[in-house]
Parts: structure tokens; sequence; C-alpha cells
């Protein structure tokens, strides 16, 4: 198998029964698979609801680690609108000229800087670099507090070997607090000090609101974006012809972009607590216990896409599942599409072609299933175009 292949572990059970199902510390999960069901019942929070106890939606469940709510992730309409509503124009600035020249900016530069070297540490030394440099635009904080994000690696809740972490968690707490406390004290142009001037209904955010949005902030788009890059490099390095045809036709970027993320669906699931006794796909499931929206399967449904388990640059209509659906679909989705196709463009610039030296998987443990999601160690070279 190529190492940029990522099998489609779900296709068997999602065409037998529509379902799958794990445990997941004995908070078991039944798992829609099909397109159609996973997004209908993203529109459904009456029934499968986000705003359960902090961390439940989660997979691996975070209720262990976390109490503060992250917002607006974890809240229900009515009142999720007023807090999306709140945040949405910030989360919309990578859309800004001005935005997008620092990013391309920050993107060629670390690529510059690693360009012909023997060995290079995809993940560690390239994805989580360019990952935090970039947060420090979403957040408008200075470019030097990358420095404290790289240091904490790919995710901020798990440490390798171990699901979830909570001295790990701590550190993004404490840090986060203090952050704030920073913001109360001295108002900048930043992130903190936005929201800490916000009002929902008439009231101000809470420091406890404020910490909510921001640990989604830090923790949404991590390894998402990580393995979304990681997992791009490793395609581009077994398709040179790819690289070729992009770098022919800038154009469709656009598309390879979506297309990727459909392809990867960096995130695999996220679920729902259910709030009365209910069916899916035929199945009984009890009130209080979860469902989970299953992208990376949705995104893989042979009813809507066509190859649906090749890679097509350019393919056309793609209703994809990969930022999620209905009105919780990916806040951070603006910034993450602009890194996407700022680094693709960058490579299409400069790099020739990638050779991969070392990599192993990265494989999530879903009950029956086992998904590759990305890479636990890729190490690679980018060669220079000439
Ligand atoms: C949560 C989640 C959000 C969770 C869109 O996903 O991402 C996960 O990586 C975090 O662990 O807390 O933010």
């Amino acid at each position: 198998m190529k190492k940029s292949e990522f099998p489609d572990p779900f296709e068997k059970a999602r065409v037998e029964t529509g379902i799958g199902e794990m445990d997941d510390q004995n908070d078991p999960v039944t798992m829609l698979l099909r397109h159609k069901d996973v997004r209908k019942s993203a529109h459904n929070w009456k029934t499968f609801q986000s705003g359960a106890t902090p961390g439940r939606i989660v997979i691996p469940s975070e209720v262990n680690i976390r109490t503060t709510r992250q917002i607006p992730f974890e809240v229900d309409p009515p009142e999720h609108k007023d807090y999306r509503t709140m945040v949405e124009p910030w989360f919309k600035r990578p859309l800004e000229a001005e935005y997008q020249e620092k990013l391309s900016n920050q993107i060629n530069g670390l690529l510059d800087s690693v360009l012909d070297k023997d060995n290079l540490d995809a993940i560690e030394e390239f994805a989580l670099v360019l990952q935090s440099r970039a947060l420090t635009l979403l957040l408008n904080t200075p470019f030097e507090e990358s420095e404290t994000w790289i240091s904490w690696g790919t995710h901020v809740f798990r440490s390798e070997g171990e699901a979830l972490d909570g001295d790990k968690a701590a550190i993004l707490y404490d840090y986060i607090d203090a952050r704030i406390d920073q913001a109360i004290e001295n108002p900048g142009e930043g992130l903190y000090t936005m929201l800490l001037n916000s009002e929902v209904n008439g009231k101000k955010l809470t420091k406890e609101e404020v910490k909510g949005v921001m640990i989604l902030t830090f923790a949404g788009g991590r390894d998402t974006v990580i393995n979304a890059l990681t997992n791009t490099i490793a395609y581009f390095a077994e398709h040179p012809k790819s690289l070729d045809r992009l770098r022919a036709e800038p154009e469709i970027i656009g598309n390879a972009t979506e297309e990727f993320v459909r392809y990867f669906s960096p995130l695999t699931q996220m679920g729902r607590v259910v709030t009365e006794d209910t069916q899916v796909c035929e199945h009984a499931v009890k009130e209080d216990t979860r469902i989970s929206l299953c992208w990376a399967s949705a995104n893989r449904d042979a009813n809507v896409f066509e190859n649906a388990n090749e890679v097509v640059l350019d393919r056309k209509v793609n209703p994809h599942v990969g930022f999620g659906f209905s009105h919780h679909n990916c806040l951070g989705a603006t910034h993450a599409r602009q890194i996407m196709k700022i680094f693709i463009v960058a490579l299409t610039e400069k790099v020739g072609s990638i050779d991969i030296i070392d990599s192993k998987e990265n494989i999530e443990e879903l009950g029956e299933f086992k998904r590759k999601v990305g890479f636990d160690k890729l190490k690679v070279k980018f060669n220079k175009l000439v």
C-alpha cells in the first residue's frame, strides 16, 4: 500500500447497516456512517445535542480532563446562534488580502528554510511550526507566542501513548487564564480583548466563556490542520504528476484543497448526546447515550461521491463534510482553507519533488474499525524546483 493511501474502513458497515459501534471509556457510541444520515442528524439538535456535559461530545470523551464548555461548539440553538454571530466576523478575517499576504510570507519563509534539508521531520519541524505560526494571525498576537505553542506538541490534550493527558491540558488552561487576565489589564488588538469586549444578549462575556472560545481555538484546529498538511506532503511525494499538474493549472488548487479535506477527513467524527429514545438506521438508541456523525465515512459514501476512494484533484461537485455540517460547521474552516491553499501554491512554486525517507502511520482504534488518520512519523526531503 502506498504511504499516502488512506483506506476507508467503514464501507462494509456503511453499506450493510449504516452504523458502527464503539466503546469509549464506558460511554459507548453508535456511529452514523452514511452521508445522508450524518447530514440529517447534524441538523437535528433537539434529539442529538451538543450542549451536554462539556467534553462529552468529543470522541475520545474529554469529560475527565475538561469542565469548561467550548463555545460555540458545545452550545445548541437558539443560544448557539448568538455566540456564533459574535465570533464569526473575526474568524472570517482570513479572507482579507492583508491576512493572506502575511500567511503567505510565513509559509514561504518556513518552506525556504527547510528546502533540500535531508531527513526533515514533516510533523514536528514543519506542520506543527506552520500551524502554530499561522495561529498568531488568527489570534492577532505577537509571532513569538508561537514558540510556546510549538513546545506543547501536536495535540494539546493528548500525548503519545496516552489518549488523554490531564496534566498537559492544565498547561493550556493555565496559559489561557493568564492571557485573559493580561488582556483585562492591558487591552490590545487580539482575540482575547475582542471577546472580553463582546456582548451576547446584552451581557458581557464571562471569563469562563472567553476561555471556552479560546480552548476551542487552540484545540480544534491543531492536530486536524497538522494531519491535513502532513498527509498532503505524503500525497505529493507519491504523486509527483499531481504536483506538476497543479503547477500548470493553479486555478484548480481550490478544488484540490476541498478534495484533500474530503479524502483525508482530518477529524474522523464528532459526537452528540441523545435526548430521547429514538432510532438511527432502524437501530434503537437510548436517551442519554451517544451517537457520532462520522465525517470520514460519509466522505467516502459511494451514493454521493464517484470514485470515492480516489483523490480527484479537480472534483467539481464535492459536498464533503470534512468541516462538519449544519450550524456547527467548522468555525476555523476559512483559516484552514487558506493555510492549505497557500501551502499548495508555495509547494508548486518551490518544490520539484518530495522523497519520503521514513514514516509510521497513526491509526485510530474505533471499536470494530481501525482508521489511518495521519502519521506518527513522517521524514521527508523537499527537493528544490530547478
Ligand atoms: C474539540 C474538538 C473540536 C476538542 C472540531 O473539533 O477538537 C479536538 O481536537 C479537541 O480535543 O476539545 O476542540
